[in-house]
């Protein structure tokens, strides 16, 4: 926690501080820190910019707010509500996109009440919503030009550079030698799928698959359901949010949420693939990204490279998590009283590579099915 002294020198920045009831701490993400900002009536999240991996703090929040701005006129001209259906950030006191103290960036936004964010669902219909929502984020987006988005975090989803950033490391004996004896079979694991790496990057680079609009990490807890009537709201941690392939946005959101339990469970048998869950989720999906207004929303090259993303994004990971443990945890978060949570990470996603590779055919199929009932 960082110190009260500290906290309140950054609420300054966006408040009067004699109003404010409560703050607290939120375990969220494994980014970057934040914090509930509690007032007699609203509420409010403020967020410290992690700017070891966002190295251009107002690239990003210049970003957010281009796309958030873009939604609500969307949602405004929809007749929607603009305090369910995007994030609302606030800017400073003295109109800036983020407050810099003390060599921190920090930025504020709008706590979304009555929203709820999950770590695992099991319910069908819950993860039917979590398919509309990442659907529906293409369909609010149309008509942006994704050339005007910084691209914040380079090669962001080239897995084929993260591969060979991994060999880097694991060619880096003599400062990670524990570690890489440690992990050999992971390593092993890894390296025997190199031929996969570069499946969708060349697609895109070749231009089979467009660069739009993406989010780039949809993953189960960045979906906000509405805890009433239990449908999708928006989604949220737009940080990354830049140019990049759709294909990856649906995959990712079935990385983890289709899984059968969470990405750190050590007891590798859990992880297995709900495949009602991809049949849920493909069917909302696809509901929203149908053809309307003679405009398509996701092209036949895309629909036939999801499950080769859904593979690849989950090896991804896996390499992520295995190179930051042998790296001594520097990018993601981890708890503390677990040394080897980003090994215990990188074990689970790689079990999960494993389960999609076995159901691939079933897989394949969900997905057809639900494209072609749509279009
Ligand atoms: C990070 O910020 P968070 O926890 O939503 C990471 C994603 C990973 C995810 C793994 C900027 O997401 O790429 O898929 O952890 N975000 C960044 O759970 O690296
Ligand atoms: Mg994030």
């Amino acid at each position: 926690m960082i110190n009260k002294k500290h906290i309140l020198k950054v609420i300054k920045e966006y408040f009067n501080i004699n109003n404010i009831k409560n703050i607290k701490e939120m375990n969220l993400g494994y980014i970057n820190n934040t914090y509930l900002i509690e007032f007699e009536d609203c509420r409010y999240i403020l967020q410290k910019l992690n700017n070891n991996v966002f190295t251009s703090p107002f690239g990003v929040m210049n970003n957010i707010f281009l796309v958030t701005d873009y939604i609500k006129k969307k949602c405004v001209y929809e007749g929607l509500n603009i305090r369910k259906s995007v994030l609302n950030f606030i800017k400073t006191k003295h109109d800036q996109i983020l407050a810099l103290v003390n060599n921190e960036y920090w930025r504020c936004m709008e706590y979304v009440e009555g929203g709820k964010t999950y770590t695992n669902v099991s319910d069908a219909n819950l993860f039917y919503e979590a398919g509309k929502a990442v659907g529906n984020f293409q369909y609010l987006l149309e008509g942006f030009n994704p050339d005007l988005l910084d691209d914040t975090i380079k090669n962001f989803h080239d897995t084929k550079k993260r591969y060979n950033q991994f060999c880097k490391i694991i060619s880096n004996e003599c400062e990670n030698r524990k570690k890489i004896n440690e992990v050999r079979k992971e390593i092993e694991f890894i390296v025997s799928r190199k031929n996969k790496m570069s499946l969708i990057t060349d697609k895109i680079k070749n231009k089979t698959l467009k660069l739009r609009v993406c989010h780039n990490d949809t993953k189960i807890t960045n979906i906000m359901i509405d805890e009433k009537t239990k449908k999708y709201m928006c989604l949220i941690d737009l940080d990354t949010v830049m140019k990049g392939s759709l294909v990856f946005d649906f995959a990712d959101a079935l990385r983890i949420g289709a899984s059968k339990t969470n990405e750190d469970d050590t007891n590798l048998d859990n992880v297995k693939i709900d495949l009602e869950l991809v049949d849920a989720f493909s069917k909302g999906f696809f509901y929203e990204t149908r053809k309307r207004n003679n405009i398509t929303y996701i092209s036949e090259k895309e629909v036939e490279s999801l499950y080769d993303a859904y593979l690849i994004i989950t090896l991804e990971l896996a390499m992520r998590f295995l190179m930051d443990y042998i790296e001594g945890d520097i990018y993601f978060k981890r708890d503390k009283k677990r040394p080897k949570h980003n090994l215990d990470r990188a074990r689970n996603q790689m079990r999960l590579v494993l389960e999609i590779e076995k159901n691939k055919e079933e897989i394949e199929r969900i997905i057809y099915k639900h494209w072609k009932e749509m279009n």
